[in-house]
């Protein structure tokens, strides 16, 4: 290829992390399914402890079909370093683990993942770190955030479940300005469609669970930076704590990682589709989706997104009874949390993945009793919409 020539997408899902020729030519990297690696001697033991010969030593420290795995999502995200986790939960409390002590602030919206959230507040609170909430699209308020210093800015863009949408550049102007740090939860749209470190974001972090993955079959996260130190640390905090990924999870998630372009691309085609045909439908009071003109994240296409994505959130006329309704009368989307992955899921934040957040946080992150949140797969467009036509006609008459 000639010099300077840069990978497209798909290539890069497909091959990046793969070289058949380090292990006998196996075009899948092969499953190292073992929690620990020989020395020839005790010297050389010692010198891979000591960082003066390379080589393996401990799954948890690291393992080449889980190193395969990282260099492929670091090459996808445009980063250096990735660190692969056990799954998207053990990304975030790596993250908070490693930059938070006693005494310092973090900034995060209140629509991220409720999980995310609630570590902050049940846990990290118990260790004297303090947490602003922000609506972190809205660049006032999230100026008024930063005030006074912060050590991390956490945002989720699109945001769980809301599809909020934050100026990923702004947000790193502001973050740094106020001393702070700015990682980037990217699992809503995956780095086929945003790439927060080209944006000014320090870290990028994922559910691998979702998208990456994109099966419903693994549960698994990474973290991904350019930035040696900062690598440095999360290595440190995450191999010691241990939420390291399995091998045969990390493989998983490689083997799903070739067709993500594909899958993205087809998803989000349908995405769009669905969301059209929603707005204006009787008995759905809003639809909020990024590819919709009248979203305040469209702007943000193709500046820092290079599409919408495949999530959407609608509110039905009727609020919580109707979408229950929906909910049990729907045959082919799957009533079912998680999302990214090739089947359409539907599922009710306010009962389910937010449940954890008090009814007062819901309220004031916009996440409503009658939201539902739909992650459009890669079924056929038509079926997609003849299920939803007939489970709204049972919701809402
Ligand atoms: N970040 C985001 C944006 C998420 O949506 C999730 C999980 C996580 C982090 C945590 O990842 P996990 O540990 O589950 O791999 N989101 C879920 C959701 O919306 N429904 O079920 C899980």
């Amino acid at each position: 290829m000639e010099k300077g020539h840069e990978s497209g997408p798909n290539t890069t899902a497909i091959h990046a992390g793969l070289d058949p020729f380090r292990y006998q030519g196996a075009v899948s990297v092969p499953i190292f399914q073992t929690s620990t690696f020989a020395f020839r001697s005790s010297h050389e033991g010692a010198a891979r402890f000591a960082k003066q010969e390379p080589g393996y030593i401990y799954t948890r420290l690291g393992n080449p079909t889980v190193d395969a795995l990282q260099e492929a999502v670091a090459a996808l995200e445009g980063g250096r370093f990735a660190l692969a986790t056990a799954s998207g939960m053990a990304a975030v409390s790596t993250l908070y683990f490693a930059f938070l002590d006693p005494g310092d602030r973090i900034v995060v919206p209140g629509a991220v993942y409720g999980s995310s959230r609630v570590i902050l507040e049940k846990e990290f609170s118990r260790y004297g770190v303090r947490t602003t909430f922000v609506d972190t699209s809205d660049e006032a308020a999230l100026a008024r955030a930063l005030e006074g210093g912060a050590k991390l800015l956490f945002v989720e863009t699109p945001a769980n479940p809301t599809l909020q949408c934050t100026d990923i550049e702004r947000a790193a102007e502001m973050a740094h300005a106020a001393g702070a740090l700015l990682a980037v939860d990217n699992t809503f749209l995956s780095p086929h469609l945003q790439r927060p470190l080209r944006h000014g974001a320090d870290i990028v972090l994922h559910s691998m669970t979702k998208f990456l993955n994109g099966h419903a079959d693994v549960v698994a996260g990474i973290l991904v930076t350019s930035d040696e130190k900062l690598h440095a640390r999360l290595q440190f905090v995450l191999t010691n704590l241990g939420g390291t990924i399995d091998p045969h999870q990390a493989w998983l998630v490689h083997r799903g990682l070739k067709t993500l372009p594909m899958r993205i691309e087809r998803a989000q085609e349908n995405a769009l589709k669905v969301a059209e045909w929603l707005v204006g439908r009787r008995g759905i009071e809003w639809v909020a989706y990024p590819g919709l003109p009248d979203h305040p994240g469209h702007r943000l296409i193709p500046r820092q997104m290079a599409g919408p994505g495949c999530l959407m959130a609608f509110e039905l006329a009727g609020g919580i009874e109707a979408g229950r309704r929906l909910l049990d009368a729907v045959k082919l989307m799957t009533l079912a949390v998680s999302l990214g992955g090739v089947e359409t899921l539907i599922q009710h934040p306010a009962s389910m993945t937010h449940a954890n957040v008090s009814a007062e946080g819901r309220h004031e992150a916009g996440i409503t009793d009658g939201l539902v949140r739909l992650s459009v797969g890669c079924e056929d467009f038509e079926d997609i919409r003849a299920d939803l036509e007939q489970a709204l006609a049972a919701a809402v008459g």
